[in-house]
Parts: C-alpha cells; structure tokens; sequence
C-alpha cells in the first residue's frame, strides 16, 4: 500500500462542477469538508470527469470548475492544510476507474437509485454509459488515497457502499490493495430538498427559477427565492416527517443545518410564529452565510494568478499519491511494467 505522506487519516470529497453550487452542496458536503480538515489529510476534487456524464457545454465546463475550486476555498477550505485539485488534472482517475469498471458486476450498477432516476429521466437511447458507471469512477476517486473517511450528502450514501463493496472484491481477489472507506454525513442538511418541491432533492441541474439558493446568487435574489418556498396550511412551526409538511420541515432543516442549534431549541424559538417569520430568519441566516462567501470568492477571483497556482499544487501532490496507488493496483491485476 501506497505510504501516506501525512500521519492524519485522510478524506476524499468532490463536487461535480455541472452547473451552479446550491446551498445543498454547501451544507450536505461543503459545511463538514471544512469541519474536518484540521482533524484528517484532507483531498477536495472538482470532479469534472464525473460531470460529463451529463452533456456539459466545454467553455461553462472550463468556467464551472474554476467556478467551484474558488468557492471551496471562499467556503473556507484552506489549501495550505487541504489539498485541491481538478479531478481530470490527476489521470489515474481515470485509469483506475476503468479497471474497476471491468470488476464492477451490472447488477450492482443498474441498482444504484441515482442511476435509476438519472436515466429515468432520459430516453433510453440517449444514456451515456457514463451515467451507469459513475460509481466506478466514484470508487476510483477515494481508493486512489486510501480515504478512510468520505464527507458527503445522503444521496451519495449508497456510492459509499458499492465502493466498499468493489474494494473488498478487488483486495479478495489480487489480495490487499485498498483501504475501505467510511461515509459521513452531517447531522442536518444531510438531503436539503427543493425550495419549490419539498419532496425532491435541491439539485443544482434542476432548472426551475425557485428551486434552489445558489451559493453565488445575489442576495437578495436568495432571500425572495426562500420568501416564495412551498409550505402548506398548517400552522404549527415543528420538524416533521409527513409529506405534505415537508417544505416546513425543509426550511427548519436548513434553519438547522446553518445555525447548529439543537431541533429543540428551534421548535421553541418559533412556538406561535407564523410561517413568514420562518422564513425571514432562514433567509437571514443563508444569507448571512452567503455573504462573507461570496465577499472571499470574488476577491479569490479577482487575485491573477492565485486559483491556477492553487490547483497546479493541488494536482502535483494528488498524482503522487494517486500514482503510486495506480502502480501497485496495475502490479496486482497483472500488467506488465513498461521497462
Ligand atoms: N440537496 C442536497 N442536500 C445535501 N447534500 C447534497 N449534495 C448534493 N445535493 C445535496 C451533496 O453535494 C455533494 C456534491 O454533489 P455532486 O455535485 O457530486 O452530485 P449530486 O449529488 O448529484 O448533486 P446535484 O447538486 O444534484 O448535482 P447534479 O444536479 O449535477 O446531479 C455530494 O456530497 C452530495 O451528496
């Protein structure tokens, strides 16, 4: 196994640069990304490769993931502690996830919910393989740093899983190559769903005009999109697991997720209010956070130089350590070293 370079235990996590980052990304993965990262050996992509499993425009592809590793670091990512990086910068990615996708069983692929409802959405002729092996390339990303941790949101619990599962069969049958990793998800905001469809997840590909805050929305766009959210004709402001709640229960999650107070202290701080108040103080909040994001981002972006250097850094000391792993997984599956 590949010698870490650090004595932390590391992470791995990665956002896919496929549209505009919503306050979902933020408190499902970007929120612990920056909790954890004096704690572990921290490894943050911006995984384009998985992006084009969806049709990407080239230039919005090339501006998105710029885009995305600025508003890691403007979220608080320090890249003097964590390192990042583009995903297509390091090939391994790539070379790994092939050889897993040949040991990847398609009854394990075709059960993956995010597969399922990808494709569900899409005439059957026009999937792209991509989206079927996604996991693989998933499993590719974390094993290659022999993570022991992955910060994500719920959605991508199952991915988890199948990457569990291809590791131990790969060290089952070459013998003991990756080290199996372990998901964490945040205690709330872990599926924050859509503004305007309570039931669904808030998405950043999903394009309705109120379905989603998104980190670098203005302001005051942000706080009409969370004053117009759906909620229903009760009354009583309390967290709750009835669908037709379920907007009400979205806002509190967030309200949850962004202030960290307990679900106790929140139900009594909105007792006899009503659902205009709730959504002021969310919208207070989000945007209270958004703020001093945003302030960071645009001077990141305005500062020449800084960002490439940051991801050049970032790609020379992934490739090392992806490389290395690349190497031994080749060795055990048999190919022959070039001389
Ligand atoms: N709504 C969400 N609530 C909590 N966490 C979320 N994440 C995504 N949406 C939510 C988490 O953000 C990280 C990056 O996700 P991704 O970009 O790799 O892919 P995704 O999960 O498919 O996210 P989107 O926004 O729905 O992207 P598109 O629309 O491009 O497919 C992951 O940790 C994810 O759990």
């Amino acid at each position: 196994m590949a010698e870490p370079t650090n004595s932390k235990p590391r992470v791995l996590s990665g956002i896919q640069p496929s549209g505009n980052l919503t306050i979902g990304n933020y408190l499902g993965a970007l929120k612990q990304w920056v909790e954890v990262q004096s704690d572990y050996d921290c490894f943050y992509c911006v995984v384009d490769l998985h992006a084009i499993t969806a049709e990407q425009d080239p230039d919005e592809l090339r501006r998105k993931t710029r885009e995305s590793a600025a508003i890691y670091i403007a979220a608080g990512i320090n890249p003097e502690v964590s390192t990042v990086f583009v995903q297509s910068h390091v090939p391994a990615h790539s070379e790994l996830a092939w050889m897993l996708t040949c040991m990847a069983p398609l009854g394990w692929l075709n059960r993956m919910t995010q597969f399922k409802d990808k494709s569900a959405r899409q005439a059957q002729e026009s999937i792209g393989a991509g989206l079927l092996n996604y996991p693989s390339l998933m499993a590719a990303d974390i094993l290659l740093y022999h993570a022991e941790l992955v910060p994500v949101g719920d959605d991508q619990r199952q991915h988890l899983e199948f990457t569990r599962d291809l590791a131990q069969r790969f060290n089952h049958l070459y013998g003991e190559t990756f080290t199996l990793p372990s998901v964490m998800t945040p205690k709330a905001g872990a599926r924050v769903m859509g503004l305007d469809n309570p039931t669904a997840k808030m998405s950043k590909s999903e394009e309705s005009e109120n379905h989603a805050v998104y980190l670098l929305d203005d302001l005051s766009r942000a706080r009409k999109k969370i004053m117009r959210a759906v909620t229903d004709s009760h009354r009583e402001i309390r967290f709750s697991d009835e669908r037709e709640r379920a907007g009400v229960n979205n806002l509190l999650t967030i309200y949850q997720a962004v202030t960290g107070e307990s679900r106790a202290a929140i139900e009594s701080h909105f007792a006899g209010k009503g659902y205009g108040d709730l959504k002021r103080d969310v919208a207070d909040c989000v945007v209270a956070t958004l703020e001093p994001l945003q302030g960071r981002y645009n001077e990141l972006m305005n500062e020449a130089g800084y960002l490439d250097s940051v991801l050049k850094v970032g790609r020379e000391k992934a490739a090392a350590i992806a490389e290395d792993t690349l190497k031994l997984a080749q060795e055990r599956i048999g190919f022959l070293a070039p001389s």
